[in-house]
């Protein structure tokens, strides 16, 4: 099978909801394919997929749940041969974590291991996390960034508030912001004062390169 076809077939086995499927497919191409990319261009790219289908009424609430839960557990199968990043010192600290009011948090976990696999030390809060929280473990563990994932239009506001909390506490000027999620964008990261915006998981491996390095 070519990359293209293996490719298709994560993401194939995404659309169908089917945990088996994935973790076979996941099986299959883990040894042809870097880990990044099977997640990136198979999975993620089967999961925007349910996305369409789920707007367009195609698919209900409950594929997307069995979706989403075959994605996690594609991969916890592939973070298991990931580099763990820990070799010799860390590139620096980062806090990721999803807004509060918000449960998604696929995308933001996939960041945390891209991240952690690159070199980065993560401490990953979870998702539906309080603003302060964020503040908190970035002064807790000394960090150098906080990435903020929202899924949603109501859930943004939560990025801009974490960053005004920062500046309460006068540490905006020690602790970048990197924002992401679906509905984040350049421009929403230039109007709330963010350090910068990444579409995916790569680009925020190599935007906090440029930042932090
Ligand atoms: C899966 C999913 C769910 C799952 C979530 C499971 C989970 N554990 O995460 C479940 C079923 C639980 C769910 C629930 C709900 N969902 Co939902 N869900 C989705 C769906 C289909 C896919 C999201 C996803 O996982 N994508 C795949 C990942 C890999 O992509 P990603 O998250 O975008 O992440 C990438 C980038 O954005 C970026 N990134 C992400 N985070 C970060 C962070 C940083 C720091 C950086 C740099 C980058 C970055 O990198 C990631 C990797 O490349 C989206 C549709 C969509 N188009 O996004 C709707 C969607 C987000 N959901 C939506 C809604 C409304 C809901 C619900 C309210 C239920 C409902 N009525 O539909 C609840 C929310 C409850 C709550 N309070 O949060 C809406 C939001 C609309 C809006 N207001 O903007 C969407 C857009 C669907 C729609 N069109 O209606 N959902």
């Amino acid at each position: 099978m070519t990359s293209e076809e293996l490719l298709q077939e994560l993401s194939d086995a995404i659309i169908s909801c089917k945990k088996d499927a994935v973790l076979a497919a996941v099986e299959k191409a883990k040894s042809e394919i870097p880990a990044s990319e099977i997640i990136e261009k198979g999975l993620a790219a089967g999961m925007n997929e349910v996305g369409v289908l789920f707007e367009r009424g195609k698919l209900f609430l409950p594929h997307v749940m069995m979706a989403a839960d075959a994605m996690t557990a594609g991969v916890s199968l592939l973070e298991a041969g990931m580099p763990a990043g820990d070799q010799g010192k860390k590139l620096g600290v980062i806090v990721n974590g999803t807004v509060e009011g918000d449960v998604h948090d696929i995308g933001k976990s996939i960041v945390s291991t891209m991240l952690q696999s690159a070199g980065f030390e993560v401490h990953d809060i979870g998702r539906d996390v309080p603003i302060r929280n964020f503040v908190e473990k970035a002064k807790e563990t000394g960090a150098d960034m906080i990435g903020l994932s929202a899924l949603m239009t109501t859930t943004l506001p939560g990025q801009k508030e974490v960053i005004e909390l920062l500046k309460e506490g006068g540490l905006r000027e020690k602790v970048k912001v990197m924002i992401g999620g679906a509905p984040a964008t350049q421009a929403w990261a230039e109007k709330i004062g963010a350090d910068c915006y990444a579409e995916n998981a790569s680009e925020a491996v190599t935007r906090a390169k440029e930042l932090l390095l």
